[in-house]
C-alpha cells in the first residue's frame, strides 16, 4: 500500500471537512443478507395408496423414522394433506420428482406437491 500525506498526517488531508465527511458521524449500513426462498412439499391422500407404501415413501425420501413417517401418514390420510418437509426450491423439486417417479412405478396414484413457504 502506498502511504499518501493524509495518511500519515490527517492535517495534511486535501478533502475539506464538512457535513459529508464530519468523521464523528457514523453511519450505519444494515448488511442485507438475502436467505433463498422455503417450499413446503406435501403429500396428499387419497383412497387407493397403501398405507405401508406412504410410510415407506416418507422413511426413504424424507429421512424421517419409522414413528414420524406413520404419524405424518396418518395425518395426511385424516385432513387430506401434511407438510413433509420443508426445503430448497432444487431440493423440493427433487423430493417431488422422486416421490411421484416412486409412486408411478409402483402403480400408485400418490401426489407430491410443493409451495412457496
Ligand atoms: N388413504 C389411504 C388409505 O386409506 C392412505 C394414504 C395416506 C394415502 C396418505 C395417501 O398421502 C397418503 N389406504
Amino acid at each position: 500500500m502506498t502511504l499518501s500525506a493524509a495518511m500519515i498526517d490527517p492535517k495534511m488531508s486535501d478533502t475539506p471537512a464538512g457535513p459529508d465527511n464530519d468523521s464523528s458521524i457514523l453511519t450505519k449500513t444494515k448488511p442485507k443478507t438475502q436467505r433463498p426462498p422455503l417450499y413446503k412439499v406435501m403429500l396428499l391422500n387419497d383412497d387407493f395408496t397403501p398405507m405401508e407404501f406412504v410410510v415407506h415413501v416418507l422413511e426413504r425420501f424424507f429421512g424421517l423414522n419409522h414413528a414420524q413417517s406413520f404419524e405424518i401418514m396418518l395425518t395426511v390420510h385424516k385432513k387430506g394433506l401434511a407438510v413433509v418437509g420443508v426445503f430448497s426450491f432444487e431440493i423440493a423439486e427433487t423430493k417431488v420428482a422422486q416421490v411421484m417417479d416412486f409412486s408411478r412405478r409402483h402403480q400408485h396414484p400418490l401426489q407430491c406437491t410443493m409451495e412457496k413457504e
